[in-house]
């Protein structure tokens, strides 16, 4: 334990990264030592910030094609006055023993508020190693969670992102392909173990659905979410640098809906704009070049009239799965797109 302890103090200490010779800094720093943590799913509640992300831990387990090493047992909330402040790790929300359905592998999790209830959407691998959405409530947006007693009805693969529109409907967008399992499900049937997504095939789309009055289930049938390039056609999976791979998150900025996600393979966190929370969304650039790690994760939030992004690297340990949430400030262009950031 003492030797992680002042191996983490002599990283952030040493906080430049080398990389191809370039000593390169990175703007941002970790915003907690203490434990690693990811895929930061931030929000403004009741005038605080709320950072709901992974809690990366070394499991033990040995790494393979499916992420089966991002073997993470609980989720914590971080708690912050304001992006610059100092942060609150609330303790242990959920714990991967209390949910009752669930195998292994609690992976990035997002939250939403409605009539004083926090609901804690996660997905986690059931008995049968199969990536489902479970959720669970609390009063308090740092909880304690208490899960339901079954995954949402109707849901499948990863990283939900669940986004409040002005008219108070509420949606889950999700997938992730690779280790995400998305490519395992056509028409929202399970097909089986299945290879991964080839050159030459249509890129998989992530997913949409609106969710009950009750926040418990869905409300209607899981719909494809279409990201279309500047001349309107759907990506293919060559395209990886722009195609759809994992982390979705929506958000809304001038009356336009912006849909960002990372690509997996390539890195990059992108966006594309619609003008409805079904789509279609239009490619519009990067948000976010790759950072140092494999992974690439994050959201948009607006606090005080100004735009941030939470988002996570392995500054601290050099590990894919080890990993470190940060916070940057996100700049919009006059005409509405957001000027990219390079996070070095
Ligand atoms: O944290 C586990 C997985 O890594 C997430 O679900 C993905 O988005 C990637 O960040």
């Amino acid at each position: 334990m003492k030797l992680i302890r002042n191996t983490i103090t002599l990283t952030l200490i040493c906080t430049a990264i080398v990389s191809f010779g370039q000593v390169k800094k990175p703007l941002s720093q970790p915003l907690v030592s203490h434990i690693f943590t990811a895929d930061p799913s931030a929000h403004v509640f009741n005038g605080k910030i709320y950072i709901y992300p992974s809690h990366d831990i070394e499991s033990g387990t040995k790494e393979d094609d499916e992420g089966g090493h991002f073997d993470m047992k609980d989720y914590r909330v971080l708690s912050m006055d304001t992006p610059q402040s100092k942060v609150k790790d609330n303790g242990v929300a959920l714990d991967i023993k209390d949910v009752k359905w669930a195998g292994r592998q609690m992976w990035a999790p997002d939250v939403a508020l409605k009539n004083d209830t926090y609901y804690l959407y996660f997905p986690v691998k059931d008995k049968e190693d199969i990536f489902r959405m479970g959720v669970a409530t609390s009063k308090s947006p740092v909880g304690p969670f208490k899960a339901e007693k079954e995954p949402i009805k109707g849901s499948y693969s990863i990283d939900p992102c669940v986004f409040k529109d002005i008219n108070g409907s509420y949606y889950m967008y999700f997938g992730g392909i690779w280790g995400g399992q998305l490519q395992r499900w056509k028409n929202n049937v399970y097909q089986g173990k299945t290879d991964n997504p080839k050159k030459g095939e249509l890129a998989r789309l992530p997913r949409i659905a609106k969710l009950s009055a009750d926040m418990k289930s869905l409300a209607e049938e899981v719909k494809e979410v279409k990201i279309l390039d500047e001349k309107g056609n759907l990506f293919m999976e060559d395209n990886n640098d722009k195609r759809f791979f994992e982390a979705a998150w929506v958000h809304k900025y001038k009356g336009k809906y912006y849909f960002s996600y990372s690509t997996g393979d390539t890195h990059n966190i992108c966006y594309a704009i619609g003008d409805n929370p079904y789509g279609p969304f239009t490619y519009k650039g990067i948000v976010l070049n790759p950072v140092q790690g494999w992974t690439n994760h994050h959201s948009i939030v607006e606090f005080k009239g100004k735009w941030f992004l939470y988002y996570h690297d392995t500054q601290i340990s050099g590990k894919t799965h080890l990993r470190n949430v940060k916070v940057i400030e996100l700049k919009y262009n006059p005409d509405g797109t957001i000027q990219t950031i390079t996070a070095y």
